[in-house]
């Protein structure tokens, strides 16, 4: 009997583990906005300290070789969605709160692949990849294509940036808490309805928006805003309540999903602008709003985490932390990220930052953790966001069609540290291109301006061809085109052939 009883025991036990050996883990991509590679503790930040994505680092591996396609949002999103290096399509570059759909809706997208594996796919935050079919559209309807027609069954997300209108969230295809009788128009071209803006009411801004940097449209909380927007007043986000409504959904979405595999892209808000955080963040980084906001993102994290261990799934759930492009001060308002820097460093070693080709452009943090699975430690492998829909595709043992996702590579043993060898080539994209090949950069010689000026940020334009030591001089300080005519050649030729595939 006792013998019986032992023998279905283990029985049950190999079933079980059999089970749990084949179970496909979930997936987490969390999607920080303009957060940069020397932002966070673990990539050597000593003026702000983020235990909470530390933890993450520290249990999974940490890449210091990491890259979005792109120094803006926009095209950086794009390419992390198709696997299609942005700067391919035309109307790629940062859109309008009121721009249509630039994702195709025929094509493998990064959540389209996960469901067609069997997962749930959910998108929680910021959206900026454009709704609707056209410019002009009725918010009061049912707004579409978005997420929902590009891969993802449920999304809560808000349509571009924080600082632009309108300044609402949409579940699925509609606008949340829309009042009908109030309702929202949104133009870019010229004032609608009358809200006060802050061109004409300055004296109206609990934030103060930058000169000339044009964020002094519709005020909305006290917030002058890029765009017109009209109506939606019970619509309206609270500023300081955005990433706490963005963490309950993910939350909420995490729970629905526990007993089902699933892939969560969960994209914050923190630290682009407007840099307004929930009040028990304010004052507490003594860098300004800017470093506030990254104790609340850090903090939103260590959220997420406890409620993924709470639910038992830690062990079964890949989460991959990084960002769309790199970091930047005074972006359009008066926060204190310039007066009380306090020599911060958010660029980390590098040079330039959001918006710029200089590598703090494009090198962000990148962390994968998959306790149990992914043994802890650092990379250098170079790694690329274009890349994660190969990469996912090989864990999923699911086929790419051809056409579809040109430019990524599968990353999966790099990714899992089972490798320090990523991609061997490839393209950084600002206003110009570069190109990085065995820690050699070309950047291609372009016009305009040496440095963007209301954002302080060198751009790494040039008329002349530039060629940096990435190893010896990460910094980009010292151009080695004049001395190695035979590499800037070799570059510039393997940039034009990859550019004219
Ligand atoms: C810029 C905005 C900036 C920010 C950025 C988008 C001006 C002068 N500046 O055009 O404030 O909104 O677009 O940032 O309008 S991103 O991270 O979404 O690319
Ligand atoms: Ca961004």
């Amino acid at each position: 009997m006792l013998k019986i009883f032992f023998g279905s025991g283990i029985l049950l036990f190999v079933c079980l583990n059999c089970f749990a050996q084949t179970k496909k883990p979930n997936v987490i991509v969390i999607y920080a906005d303009d957060l940069g590679y020397g932002d966070l503790s673990c990539y050597g930040a000593t003026k702000l300290h983020t235990p909470n994505v530390d933890q993450l680092a520290k249990e999974g591996i940490r890449f210091t070789n990491a890259h979005a396609t792109s120094s803006t949002c926009t095209p950086s999103r794009y390419a992390l969605m198709t696997g299609q290096y942005p700067w391919r399509k035309q109307g790629t570059g940062i859109l309008p709160g009121d721009a249509a759909l630039i994702i195709p809706t025929e094509k493998t997208t990064l959540p389209s692949l996960f469901r067609k594996a069997g997962y749930q796919t959910g998108i929680v935050g910021k959206w900026h990849l454009g709704l609707g079919e056209q410019v002009e559209k009725n918010w009061n309807g049912e707004v579409k294509p978005g997420p929902n027609e590009t891969g993802f069954d449920y999304s809560f997300i808000f349509p571009a940036t924080a600082d632009r209108v309108p300044t609402v969230f949409l579940e699925n295809h509609n606008v949340v808490a829309l009042d009908k009788s109030d309702p929202i128009e949104v133009n870019y071209k010229e004032k609608v309805g009358n809200d006060p803006t802050g061109l004409e009411h300055p004296e109206l801004l609990k934030l103060k928006s930058s000169p000339g940097q044009g964020h002094n449209q519709t005020i909305v909380n006290g917030i002058g805003r890029i765009g017109y927007m009209s109506g939606g007043h019970t619509a309206r986000w609270t500023d300081e309540e955005l990433s706490l409504t963005f963490l309950t959904k993910a939350k909420q979405f995490i729970r629905d999903n526990s007993k089902h595999p699933f892939f969560l892209y969960f994209t914050l808000t923190e630290p682009h602008v407007p840099r307004m955080p929930a009040t028990m963040f304010k004052d507490k980084s003594g860098l300004g709003l800017r470093g506030d906001a990254i104790l609340q993102l850090d903090w939103t994290i260590g959220e997420l985490t406890k409620q993924i261990a709470s639910l038992g799934l830690t062990g079964n759930t890949i989460i991959i932390f990084t960002s769309d492009n790199g970091p930047v001060l005074d972006d359009g308002y008066q926060d204190g990220a310039v007066t009380q820097l306090h020599g911060h460093t958010p660029w980390g070693p590098f040079r330039g930052g959001k918006y710029s080709i200089f590598e703090a452009g494009t090198r962000i943090p990148w962390i994968i953790s998959w306790p149990g699975k992914i043994k802890p430690g650092v990379s250098t492998a170079m790694v690329c966001q274009v890349d994660m829909i190969q990469s996912f595709a090989h864990l999923l043992k699911q086929t790419i069609p051809d056409g579809d996702a040109p430019d990524s590579e599968n990353m999966w043993t790099a990714l899992t540290g089972k490798s320090q060898k990523g991609r061997s080539i490839l393209i950084e994209h600002g206003n110009v291109l570069s190109i990085v090949q065995n820690n050699w950069k070309y950047i291609e010689p372009g016009k305009g301006p040496k440095l963007f000026g209301p954002v302080n940020i060198e751009s790494g334009i040039d008329e002349q061809p530039q060629l940096y030591d990435l190893e010896e001089d990460p910094g980009e300080k010292n151009n080695l085109a004049a001395q190695h005519p035979e590499k800037v050649r070799e570059l510039a030729g393997l940039l034009q052939e990859i550019r004219n595939k």
